[in-house]
Formats: structure tokens, sequence, C-alpha cells
């Protein structure tokens, strides 16, 4: 991975901590043993020293000595740092020239452009934080939802870390055990029960497995949820796309064959998020734009999370709709019946598919019901207790089930009598598999893989 070349592991760093743009204040970071040497060389005003957590008004000033900015100092020495180095924090005026010029005065006295989440990568390497957390400070700040935003703070305070060390401890009593009998075969196993230990394996195995399947969930707590909005031309897509934003974002007409592109926006709903994707009406057309828009249409509707067939509560579906229809992903396609406006009170609607409901967009009748219909067929297997932990990275899901599969080719090993090698060489890569995940033995370019999706400056 090329994305290696961008840090400087031992040298002293710095970069911009906040974003990009004008704002009231701006924060340069730096990180290295030679952080407060660099900031004596271009800071005014710390004559009393500068000590550690306290914040120093000062000013930094050019190597000809002319003013930069007016700037407050905030040094925080190791250990007692982000990093576990000494850092020193300069806010100074936000604006994008100043911040530029402070930028380059620290590295025109020697420390280097930080590469991206490089200062959390640092927090990792010194033992402030371990992988799993490390990972989480990206999604905390990328968090778009409640939700997603609980997940990232579960995972910084440590809580998946916490369960896969609690279970990776108990496994170790195992491993060692089975080492033992690697060594001195003759003797045996000397398990106090051999049931037992197969319990314990079974049940630690079910729990990795637990774990590593909450990705699911948490996979849509992290990205949202995309619900495709499909049906004929003029069914009301546009119609409910607006009444469950609130306010006029399509272009709503009697015409069939109004919306042509892709309209994507976001909604919140219970602390998820959803991205509504408003599509062009499918119907045979034979306009080259219509077709193209219709082309995308099904695309998006292949790509979605969540289907919301939107069909005229008061026409009867023509034969081709039908046939469209019936090839809709069933599990996941609510069928929104619309206008219901349009209907007599005691009006029977066709079971076309499994789950249907009836609403009207134009008058805003039904949004709820909808709103809660989505909701149970996002979490079809009931939503995830607040408490419960949701992996939100791959990386996680991918190293618990590996994990979780040597332990059952453990079991198996040993109700079969396999020799002892085999199974402890299989223990051995569960062992491993949780380790990686805490980020213990880790090669440099998995790190180097995984700080680069951060934004620089964390
Ligand atoms: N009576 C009634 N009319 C509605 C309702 N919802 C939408 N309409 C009308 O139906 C027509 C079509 O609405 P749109 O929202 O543009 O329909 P669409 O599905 O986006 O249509 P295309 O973009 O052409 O595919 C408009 O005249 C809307 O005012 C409703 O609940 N009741
Ligand atoms: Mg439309």
């Amino acid at each position: 991975m090329s994305s290696q070349a961008h840090y400087h592991l031992g040298s002293t760093i710095v970069a911009v901590a906040t974003p990009p743009g004008e704002g009231g204040v701006a924060i340069v970071r730096i990180s290295g043993a030679a952080a407060l040497d660099i900031v004596k060389k271009i800071f005014t005003g710390a004559e009393r020293g500068l000590r550690s957590h306290y914040a120093h008004f000062g000013k930094i000033v050019s190597c000809k000595g002319e003013t930069i900015d007016e700037v407050l100092l905030l040094p925080m020495l190791a250990p007692r740092s982000y990093t576990g180095e000494d850092v020193v924090e300069i806010q100074c005026h936000g604006g994008n020239l100043i911040t530029r010029r402070v930028l380059e005065r620290v590295i025109e006295e020697g420390a280097l452009p930080a590469g991206p989440g490089e200062f959390t990568m640092r927090a990792f390497l010194s033992g402030k934080m371990d992988l799993a957390q490390a990972e989480s400070v990206q999604e905390l700040i990328a968090a778009r939802s409640q939700r997603a935003l609980m997940a990232a703070q579960q995972q910084l305070e440590g809580v998946l870390s916490n369960k896969v060390a609690t279970l990776q401890k108990g496994l170790f009593d195992i491993a060692a055990i089975l080492e033992a009998w690697v060594d001195f075969p003759e003797e045996g196993l000397e398990f106090a029960s051999f049931e037992e230990v197969i319990a314990s394996l079974e049940e630690r195995r079910a729990a990795l497995e637990k774990l590593a399947s909450s990705f699911q969930s948490g996979q849509k707590i992290r990205d949202g949820i995309a619900v495709c909005l499909v049906g004929p031309p003029n069914a009301g897509k546009s119609s409910l796309l607006n009444a469950l934003l609130g306010r006029e974002r399509a272009i709503v007409t009697p015409l069939a064959g109004t919306t042509r592109d892709l309209i994507e926006e976001e909604i919140p709903l219970n602390g998820l998020r959803l991205r509504l994707i408003d599509t062009a009406g499918i119907r045979h057309a034979d306009e080259p734009i219509e077709q193209e828009g219709i082309r995308r249409s099904e695309k998006a509707t292949l790509e979605a999370d969540l289907v919301l067939l939107v069909l005229d509560a008061s026409l009867t579906p023509t034969s081709e709709q039908r046939a469209w229809i019936a090839r809709l992903p069933r599990e996941r396609t609510l069928l929104v019946w619309n206008k219901s406006d349009l209907l007599a009170d005691d009006a029977e609607m066709e079971p076309l598919l499994p789950r249907s409901l009836l609403i009207s967009a134009a008058q805003e009748q039904g949004l709820d019901r909808l709103s809660a219909a989505v909701e149970s067929l996002i979490w079809e297997q009931g939503p995830p207790a607040r408490e419960e932990i949701l992996l939100t990275h791959e990386r996680h899901a991918v190293a618990l089930s590996s994990a979780a599969d040597d332990l059952g080719r453990v079991i198996a090993g040993l109700k079969s009598g396999l020799s002892p090698e085999f199974v402890a060489a299989d223990m051995r890569a569960a062992l491993l598999h949780l380790n990686a995940l805490l980020g213990k033995e880790i090669s440099e370019e998995i790190l180097s893989s995984i700080f680069s999706k951060f934004c620089v400056g964390k």
C-alpha cells in the first residue's frame, strides 16, 4: 500500500486539526519529541516557560521576527496527551491563509506534514488505545445518526475490545492445556472433563459468531439505509419523497414521466439515517432521456437495501406492470398504495405483495405507519438493544468469524480424536485472529491501510 509513505513514525509531525474553510479559530497540532523545541523557535510570549496543560497567549512569528498571528498555545507533554508524545496545539485565527502560514512555519522548523490519522495511529502505537478503539475515532467523527454515534462511542470506550479480551482470556486457559498435550501426548488430555471443555469452546464460538453477525446491523447504522422509491409514472413517488422530507424537493406534475434522474435525499428515522432515492417511473419509453432514467431506476432498485413500490391505489395494475412487479426483490420490498383519498372508505386492496399499506402522499396520511413499516423491515429480527455491541468494521467481523471457524475446527478435532498438534494449531490460529482485531502483532501495512482512511489532523 502506497499510503505507508505518508507516515513518519519517530519524527515530529504537524497538521491542521480543524476542517478547511473560514472559522473563528483553527487548530494546528504538533506531535513528537521536537514539538516543544519547534514551538520555542516560532512563538513569543512564553517567557515564563511553556507549562504543560496551560494555555499561553502570544504570537507566532516568521524567521525574520514578523508577526504571523496572535495565538493561544496549549502544550500537552508526554504521556498526558492524545498521542502519548509531546503535543502542542496552536489555536490561531481560523482563516485559510493564516492557518496555512502557521502550518508552514512549523514545517520550516523541521516538523513533517502528518499522514491521515497519524495522530491516532501514534495513540495506538503508544498504547493509549487498542486498534479497535483507534478505528472508532474516525467513525465518531463521521457519525451521521444518533445510533451511529452511540456505536462509535461504545467502541471508543473499549466495550468491544473488553468483550474480545475476555473471550480470549478464557481461550488462553484451554490453549495452555492443549499445548501441554502436544508436549506430552502419552499423558493424554488433562481436562477436568472433556465435555466441559467442549461446552466451553462451543459457548465461546457462539459468542464470537453472534458478535460477528452484529456487523449486519452495525453496517446499516453506520452507512444509512438506501430506500428506493419505484413504480409506474404518476403513482406519486416524488410526492411521497417530498412528503417524507417535509419540503418540495422533487418536481411533481400530473404528467407521466416527470422525474428523469435519480433524486437522493436523507431523512432521519429513529436514530437511523435513510437515504431516499426517487426514480423515474417505469414504463415502456421510446424517448432516450426517459429510457436512460428508467435504466437508472432499475439499477437503483437492485442496489437498494429497501424498495418502496409506489402504486396508484385508484388504478388496477396492468399485466405489464404485474410482470415487472413479480421481478422485484420480495423480501425487501414494501408495497405502498398511494392516493387513498381517491378510494371509498371500504375499498380492499389486492394482496399483490406480502407487505403493503395504504397512504396518501398528497394529504400526508399514513406516513407514520409507513415509517414504522420501513423500520420493522430494516430490523427484521428486531432492532438491536441499546447496550448490544454492534460491529461497524468489516475487518472486525472477518477476524471474529475466522476465530469462530478456528474454534469449530478445534471442537471437531477434539471430538474426532485428531492428533494434538493439529488441534493446538487451530487454537493458536483462533487466538491470533483475536489478536489482530485488537491490533496486537499486526503488520505495518495493515495499520497504514486502516489509518489512511482517516482525515489528516486526526
Ligand atoms: N389524489 C392524489 N393525488 C396524488 C397523491 N400523490 C400524488 N398525487 C398526484 O399524482 C400526480 C403524480 O405525482 P408525482 O409525485 O409526480 O408522481 P411520480 O410517481 O413521481 O411520477 P413520475 O415522476 O412521472 O414517475 C401529481 O399530480 C400529484 O399531485 C395522492 O395521495 N392523492
Ligand atoms: Mg416523479
